[in-house]
């Protein structure tokens, strides 16, 4: 599904609009990646079973209010459970995007997930990869807002070259999502231009 976009963007000059960008999800168990991922694929909240490996879907997102600016995504969604996690360095090898998925309800495994994003933001092969943290569960009463979030989750101590924006969403009632891709692409272009620029100059 949607292959032929991905199979001709890598040798294409630089087109936003026509680039299959690929996307990780990532984040603890339970955090609602994968309701993100079909939230995303579907416009619906669908009932979801644990993670074992992988969920990979390509997805169609029209970018800021030209309606012909569609992106492409390839996003994965990698199983959150502590078993599975060493497997996250696979698949964010190379990544265009990451996205660190959080239980905005759930207070007490915030220290647990800053500790998995910043060792999977550490690893070289993610240094400087755009990093897009969701708040998911928004539509629940009790949750950190996104400065909170941020703050526990100790964003300022990313490597300065690690561009990042925190977005409130719900994969229940879709909130959010709009605008955290739409930040995540601006993040990636402006990555992948100054990329080309500086290897123009060697
Ligand atoms: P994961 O893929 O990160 O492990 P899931 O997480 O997508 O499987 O979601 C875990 C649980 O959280 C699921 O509930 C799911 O319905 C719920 N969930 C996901 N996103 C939201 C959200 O935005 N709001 C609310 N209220 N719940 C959400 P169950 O009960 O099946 O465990």
């Amino acid at each position: 599904m949607g292959n032929q976009l991905s199979d001709i963007s890598p040798s294409t000059p630089f087109l936003p609009h026509l680039q299959c960008l690929h996307i990780v999800l990532i984040g603890l168990d339970n955090a609602g990646k994968t309701s993100l991922l079909y939230r995303l694929k579907l416009q619906d909240f669908v009932e979801t079973i644990p993670t074992k490996g992988f969920n990979m879907e390509h997805i169609q997102v029209s970018i800021g209010s030209a309606k012909a600016n569609i992106s492409t995504f390839q996003v994965w969604d990698v199983g959150g459970q502590e078993k599975l996690r060493p497997l996250w360095k696979s698949y964010t090898r190379r990544t265009d995007g990451l996205v660190f998925v959080v239980d905005a309800a759930e207070v007490e495994r915030m220290e647990e997930a800053k500790m998995e994003l910043h060792k999977i933001s550490r690893s070289a092969e993610n240094h400087g990869v755009p990093l897009l943290v969701l708040a998911n569960k928004q539509d629940l009463e009790a949750t950190m807002s996104t400065s909170q979030v941020e703050k526990v989750l100790a964003l300022h101590e990313l490597s300065s070259t690690t561009s990042h924006h925190t977005q409130g969403c719900s994969a229940l009632d879709g909130r959010g999502l709009q605008v955290g891709l739409e930040k995540l692409c601006e993040m990636i272009w402006k990555r992948k231009k100054m990329m080309r620029k500086s290897k123009k100059k060697t």
